[in-house]
């Protein structure tokens, strides 16, 4: 049966706990590491399963009346912002330091987790492995997700030809979700919950449809770069490669250093906790046991705003307008006057702001370092430098910008440009392949740990209004 994959344990399996003092109290559980690698993800995460219920209930039983915080009308009125409600194990936001995936930064990540080649970016499968586990895995480990993966990313057909319904005009974003309903079909969960699953079982078929769900993207978001920009010539998977060379490789890019940026890029983008607009609507959607493919379908929809995951989109037009209009080389001063062109004309600084964040996104500051590294000289990159120092004192001076400094997408367009991934109306799709390692985690805990439906209680302005009244009478 497909839930019990046989586990193959190469060596006799030695356990020895590892401290790692950098790593957060709610992360110290997961400091056991295997010194003769386990290289099944899903016996591990199985293992861990009972600890953290146990751990749950007793939250519940031995907190639950402990109260976070006081909700205000601005609250209601803000979109949320700084309300606490949701539990999110795979990564936790720092508005000054940026995101930590189960306590590491984002350095520590690249110190820490196994690369494809020596002292390379981190692999995306071993970041998957510390979402779902707390551990960092071996080398070992992370090369036997990767042939795991590569062994569940066969695409049944229909889903090329549901793509191929859609007019190739449609927005790359829409055909990417379009080929995430398609794969739906083939979800676990959805058959076995038709065959009356029990409860306590919910995660087994949410790991399979996750998995599989992980390992397809790269060929569906190929399939729909290549259709769109390369005359729908395909490329097939290259068995001897990991998750993000094997992305690089199939949508067309075997420069060594853009299989590497992929990498990065995709490790960075994964999870950034859980109330973002995409992490958000998946688990909503989760909660009602949609099954991961249509919850992940949903993410993706909320990443197309451009106020999230389109801003990637956005960032790279909006800079290829500068150039246009001023030359590759424009001057500091004219750069803030298009600044406050584009502010004036009532548009937002795409890549630039933040809702929790109020420093620069450590996802910044790591892709400005490859491109130091890589792409010192870029006139492009150039131009991302000279908006760092021009766009943060204007958005200063508007007042009313809570966090005037660049985000992850300010950066990431330069850098695929750079090696030929010219079109920036893809990017998004990028950014989707990415977020699925996040959300998908996140979606196999919320099952383990039995997780309720959601739903906040709303109210109108005339409730608003009067209670106000009372309080204050
Ligand atoms: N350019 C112009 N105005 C801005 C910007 C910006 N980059 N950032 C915030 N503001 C405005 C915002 O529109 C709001 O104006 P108003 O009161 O007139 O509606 C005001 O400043 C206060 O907004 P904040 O509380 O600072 O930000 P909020 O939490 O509401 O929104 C973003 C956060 C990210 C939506 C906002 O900063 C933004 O629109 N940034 C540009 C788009 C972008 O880069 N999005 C990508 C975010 C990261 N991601 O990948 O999802
Ligand atoms: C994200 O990666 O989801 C964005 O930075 C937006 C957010 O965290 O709200």
């Amino acid at each position: 049966m497909v839930f019990f994959r046989s586990v193959s344990l190469l060596s006799k399996l030695r356990s020895r706990a590892v401290r790692q003092p950098n790593l957060s109290n709610s992360v110290r559980w997961l400091q056991i590491q295997t010194s003769s690698p386990d290289l099944d993800l899903r016996s591990q995460l199985k293992d861990l399963i009972p600890e953290q219920q146990d751990r749950l209930k007793k939250l519940k039983s031995e907190h639950g009346k402990v109260q976070l915080g006081n909700i205000t009308v601005d609250m209601v009125l803000g979109g949320m912002r700084g309300m606490t409600g949701l539990l999110w194990e795979t990564s936790l936001l720092d508005p000054d330091e940026g995101i930590r995936f189960r306590g590491l930064s984002i350095p520590e990540c690249q110190k820490l987790l196994p690369s494809a080649k020596p002292s390379g970016e981190p692999m995306p499968e071993g970041l998957l492995w510390l979402l779902l586990t707390g551990k960092v895995p071996t080398k070992e480990q992370a090369d036997s997700l990767s042939q795991e993966l590569r062994s569940r990313a066969t695409i049944p057909d229909h889903v090329y030809k549901t793509i191929e319904a859609l007019p190739i005009a449609a927005h790359p974003m829409t055909q990417f979700a379009t080929g995430v309903m398609a794969l739906q079909v083939q979800s676990e969960f959805q058959k076995a919950y038709e065959k009356g699953i029990h409860k306590s079982k919910f995660w087994e078929p949410t790991y399979e449809d996750s998995l599989n769900l992980i390992a397809q993207l790269p060929t569906v978001a190929s399939y729909v770069y290549r259709r769109i920009y390369k005359n729908g010539q395909t490329i097939p998977m290259d068995d001897s490669l990991d998750y993000g060379g094997n992305f690089a490789h199939m949508l067309g890019f075997d420069n060594p250093e853009m299989k590497e940026l992929m990498r990065l890029y995709v490790t960075i983008h994964t999870d950034h906790e859980g109330g973002n607009v995409s992490a958000h609507t998946g688990h909503l959607v989760a909660s009602a046991l949609s099954d991961p493919y249509l919850s992940f379908a949903a993410a993706l929809n909320g990443l197309a705003g451009p106020l999230h995951g389109l801003a990637n989109q956005e960032v790279l037009l909006w800079i290829k307008s500068v150039v246009e209009e001023c030359g590759e080389n424009i001057t500091k001063e004219h750069l803030k006057d298009y600044v406050w062109k584009t502010l004036n004309s009532g548009k937002v600084v795409p890549g630039f702001g933040h809702g929790v964040l109020r420093k620069t996104d450590p996802r910044y500051t790591c892709q400005r370092e490859f491109a130091l590294k890589h792409l010192p000289n870029d006139p492009l990159f150039q131009l991302v430098s000279k908006l760092y120092e021009v766009v943060p004192p204007i958005l200063l001076e508007l007042g009313k910008v809570k966090n005037p400094w660049p985000n992850v997408d300010a950066h990431s367009g330069v850098l695929l440009n750079h090696y030929g991934l010219t079109e920036a109306r893809y990017y998004t799709v990028l950014f989707g392949v990415s977020r699925a390692i996040g959300i998908c985690s996140q979606l196999i805990w919320d099952r383990a740990l039995g997780l309720p439906l959601e739903r906040p209680k709303s109210v109108t302005m005339e409730w608003l209004e009067n209670y106000c009244k009372k309080a204050a009478a």
